[in-house]
């Protein structure tokens, strides 16, 4: 984020962070240069594997603290008791009308045309949007370690304002048996992130944070999301995964109920379904899904163009949180006006 932040503007720039930790807020700053911008892409440091040889687990109970200590470490965690199986099956019997018959996939960014999407997740699904998108303990987190909270000058007087974050795509993946695995990728590619290398977090480093509900028990045989806890601490040099490419990567296998959590600068991919047809229990399906939702910056672009996706007689119906999350609330000082107001009170007529 502050490499981002420093280049388009040849001084120097003071990022300032938002950190929330178990003091409560705190500001941060970071001093970055177009310089700093240059390094990140030259960097050739050989990148180093953490020992972080699983995904933590965590339960709802914990303290936020442990979740953002697991997303500083490793870049991800497992919320276990995220949801549960009456709540999956509500969600399943919203999104699976949209999951179409037809063989081919998208082919765009890592989908490769085997796998199976349902976009506007938020607007076909009322149990993904308000169960788990607007989950406290995600959107704590998206505020956590996505809100920019900055201090700038209008001539000797500070203002510090605040920009929340933002819904940036929520989609379903369906991995149909004889899909190959996904080359490891960092998501923020999508928004041409670039990331110095260092030992450990740094506040306003990332600007995505991504949610992944699985419909079903995943594992390493149908596809369970691949990831290497760690990676987002790496540089933007090659990533080494070893001569088999296994190397420091975990299948984040999960069953139903629980739910996973990673920055956008964590490398990942979706696994191999390599489970032969047939062979799945019988009422069980032979399809691996899993709901993923990903929050960014409030001052970057969506993916999902969510005002033309989701039409504002159904935004009026979402829940608070929702709908500014969707960008019916400007970013301050003054990003995302209609008029020079911010858009909310037209969800009000
Ligand atoms: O399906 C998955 O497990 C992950 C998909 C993914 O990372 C992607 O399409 O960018
Ligand atoms: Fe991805």
């Amino acid at each position: 984020m502050s490499e981002l932040a420093g280049a388009g503007n040849q001084g120097l720039n003071i990022v300032a962070a938002y950190a929330k930790g178990r003091d409560g807020f705190k500001q941060q700053s970071a001093r970055t240069t177009p310089q700093a911008r240059r390094l990140a892409f030259e960097s050739k440091k050989p990148t180093e594997h953490l020992p972080a040889a699983r995904v933590k687990r965590l339960s709802r109970s914990a303290p936020l603290s442990l979740f953002i200590e697991a997303l500083e470490q490793d870049g991800c965690v497992i919320i276990k008791d995220f949801t549960d199986e009456a709540t999956l099956r509500q969600a399943d019997e919203e999104v699976r009308p949209f999951l179409g018959d037809e063989d081919e996939g998208a082919v765009v960014g890592a989908l490769q045309g085997k796998t199976k999407t349902v976009t506007r997740l938020i607007g076909r699904s009322p149990t993904v949007r308000e169960k788990f998108f607007a989950d406290p303990i995600y959107q704590n987190l998206c505020e956590r370690f996505l809100a920019l909270n900055t201090t700038h000058w209008y001539g000797d007087k500070p203002l510090t304002t605040t920009s929340h974050p933002l819904l940036s795509i929520s989609i379903t993946f369906d991995i149909p048996p004889g899909t190959s695995a996904q080359g490891l990728h960092r998501d923020d590619k999508n928004h041409h992130a670039r990331h110095t290398r260092v030992k450990s977090y740094e506040n306003g480093r990332d600007m995505l944070l991504g949610l992944f509900v699985p419909a079903c028990n995943t594992s390493k045989a149908n596809g369970a999301t691949r990831v290497v806890p760690g990676s987002h601490l790496w540089g933007d040099d090659m990533p080494d995964f070893g001569a088999d490419g296994s190397q420091g990567v975990v299948d984040a296998e999960m069953q139903m109920g629980e739910a996973f959590i990673m920055l956008g600068s964590l490398y990942h991919g979706g696994g191999a379904y390599d489970k032969p047809l047939g062979t799945a229990k019988e009422g069980q399906r032979e399809s691996r899904t899993v709901h993923a939702m990903f929050s960014c910056t409030g001052v970057h672009r969506q993916e999902e163009i969510s005002f033309l996706s989701y039409p504002i007689e159904e935004v009026k119906t979402y829940s608070k949180i929702v709908q500014e999350r969707l960008g019916w609330k400007q970013s301050e000082p003054n990003l995302g006006w209609v008029d020079l107001k911010s858009p909310e009170f037209l969800l009000t007529t």
